[in-house]
Formats: structure tokens, sequence, C-alpha cells
């Protein structure tokens, strides 16, 4: 199961020491992890930030963040000899769990909320072979419908960020970015859903102060959409809703870890509105030439609103992590398509479709 990209690492080896990888772990891959760190200045400009920087996760192979732990916990789960791999999704998880079992040879169990995955994701899950349940309910009900089948043993694996081997994936993407810009920025900004990606990132920041790659950590700050805001409001929320349907989550599972990221770090959660998500996902490929799924959009709109507040100096170093690909979701981007200039199969006809 072991891969190489030659000079490109591999993820469970270039962090070997910070992940629980021993002798019997394969070496597993589909070439996630070292995704482009990117500076947006043209998009910086507009929301306020002088030094802004997008960590493209959308360039992990599934197209999202969850790569970096879906490769550590199928690992471990093929270690343990589990014959399948389980979880609950709002979308992003189930395509990278079905692209992880498939190459390690599992059965993918994936439960996703009835009518609220976008096509993208729907699609990678089949294509790879997923077992894929529809649960009449959100990813609330379908994350408690998976605990209990995870708990029954039999050789199935729970890969939902409630497996620690995730969040110790994703925690690798806070080493990179130290790596990159050689030091930690002063804010982390991100999408909070299920919130295992910002305990993931706090861990990350820790772990390299700790070893020594860093000397501080940054101000976590995470964003909400306003309908599935559980961290805004201060409690879960029973039903959700948002465009962003990666988020649409009311009641996160690594709850506690996402509130001493927020407070150990000095940061917040904020929510975002549906509208302003809208106009970020559209500014974030028109003036940064990254295309995003509509939760990558919170950060940015948050970002806007917090610089313009107050609440952030838009002169300091930001990092905002863009988590899913926009491909994910045609439907929602549909919205981008304008109209398409007709012209007869002449040079003269593409002119006057221009306007020349
Ligand atoms: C693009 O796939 O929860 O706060 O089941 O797909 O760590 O949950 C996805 C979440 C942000 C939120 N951005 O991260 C799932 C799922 C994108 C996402 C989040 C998700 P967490």
């Amino acid at each position: 199961m072991s891969g190489s990209f030659g000079a490109r690492p591999v993820l469970l080896e270039r962090f070997r020491d910070l992940l629980p990888v021993t002798s019997a772990t394969p070496l597993l891959t589909l070439g996630e992890g070292a995704t482009p760190l990117v500076r947006v200045p043209r998009l910086g400009a507009d929301i306020g930030a002088s030094d802004l920087w997008l960590k493209v996760e959308g360039a992990n192979p599934t197209g999202s963040f969850k790569d970096r732990g879906m490769v550590v916990a199928v690992a471990k789960a093929a270690e343990s000899g589990a014959r399948a791999i389980v979880c609950a999704s709002t979308g992003n998880t189930s395509a990278s769990a079905a692209a992880y079992a498939a190459a390690a040879g599992l059965e993918a169990i994936v439960l996703l909320p009835a009518g609220k995955i976008a096509a993208g994701k729907l699609l990678q899950a089949f294509a790879a072979g997923a077992k894929v349940i529809s649960i009449d309910g959100n990813f609330d009900d379908a994350l408690e419908i998976v605990r209990e089948l995870g708990a029954g043993g039999g050789g199935v694996e729970i890969v939902n960020s409630i497996n620690p081997h995730r969040i110790a994936g994703q925690a690798t993407a806070a080493h990179e970015i130290i790596a990159d810009l050689g030091d930690a920025p002063d804010v982390l900004a991100l999408p909070v859903g299920n919130a295992g990606n910002i305990s993931a990132y706090w861990r990350g920041f820790t772990d390299a102060v700790r070893i020594g790659s860093t000397k501080r950590r940054p101000r976590m700050a995470g964003f909400q959409a306003a309908g599935a805001a559980p961290f805004v409001s201060g409690a879960p929320i029973a039903n959700p809703e948002t465009i962003a349907t990666a988020i649409r989550i009311g009641k996160p599972a690594s709850w506690d870890l996402a509130i001493a990221a927020r407070d150990e770090s000095g940061g917040f959660i904020r929510a975002v509105t549906d509208d302003e998500i809208l106009r970020a996902q559209a500014d974030i490929i028109r003036l940064g030439g990254i295309f995003v799924e509509p939760a990558c959009a919170a950060p940015i709109a948050g970002l806007r609103n917090a610089i313009a507040d107050g609440s952030i100096d838009g002169s300091q170093r930001i990092v905002a992590v863009m988590t899913g690909f926009g491909l994910k979701d045609p439907d929602t981007a549909s919205r981008l398509v304008g109209e398409i200039r007709q012209s007869d199969a002449t040079v003269a006809g593409v002119r006057r479709a221009l306007g020349w």
C-alpha cells in the first residue's frame, strides 16, 4: 500500500514523529498534504487585509482537508485488521473515506443527511464504491447512529473526527504553514462545523511550540454560518440550516476542544450570513483565483467583518484555510455562470461577440 511521488513527501512519512505510525502501519497515500499556501493581495485589499494567505486544502486528492486525517484513520484501521470503515458526513468526509477505503481495500459505509449533500461529494462516494445510506435527518442524527454502529466492534472502525487519528492527521496542516512561512501567522481563520479542524490546528500549533519550530501560536478565528452557529449561541441547535451544507451542523462533536482553541488563543468564533458567504465565495475566485466551496467563504466573509469592526488588525499576517474545492458543489456555484456569447466560427464573429 505504500506509494511514492518522487520528491513529493508522503504525509505518513513526513510527519511520522507526530503521528501514531508504527512499523506495522501501512504507508497508505493518495498524495495528501503539502498543499499550496498562496498569497492573495487583491483579495486581501478587498477585505482590508494587507498580508492575507490562503491554505488551499482543496488541492488534496479528494478535494478537501479531510484527506489529511483520513489517511491516518484508514491506515490505522487497516493495521488493526478492520474490514470496514463507517462515517456520518455532510459530504467531504464521505468522499475522503470512500477514496482511502478503496485504496486500502476496506469497505466504506457512509451515512448522509438526505438531500443536503453537494452533488460532487455524493458522486465521489459512489464512484469509489462506498455503501451510501441516506438518513432522514441531519448530520447530527447520522453521527449518533454511527457512534452506536462503531461501538458494536466487529471490525467496523469509525472515521469521523471523534476518531483521534483524524485530528492527529489534520494537525499536520499547522506544521506545513509554519514551515512555509518560517513562523506561525498572527491569525488562523477557518470555517467551523463539527469543530474537528479548529481543534486539530490548535493542537498542531501547540505541538509546534513544544518541538520548537515556532515560539508563538496564532489567534484562532472560527466562522460558522448564521443558521448553524451553535458556538455563537452557546448551545447545540436542533435544526441547522445554511447554503454551506458542509458546515450544516448543530451539535459539534469537538465542542470542548474548540472552546479551548478559541479561548487559549485569545480568538473567537463568529457567524456570517448565507448572503455574505455567497458574496465571499465569488470574491475569492474573482480576486484570488482560488475556487472554493461555500463553507470556505465563511472565514473570508467573517474576516471582512472583523477587520471592519476592529476585532482583527488588517496589517497582521492572516492565513485563511480554504477547506474544500469549488467544483464540489456545482449547484451553488452555478449562479456564477454568466451569459455565453454566441458566435459563428469566424474571427469576425468572435470580434463581434466581444464588442470589438
Ligand atoms: C469544506 O464532511 O463535517 O469543523 O462530514 O467539508 O472540522 O467539521 C465537513 C466539514 C469546513 C468543517 N469546510 O470542519 C463532513 C464535515 C469544509 C467541510 C468543514 C467541513 P469541521
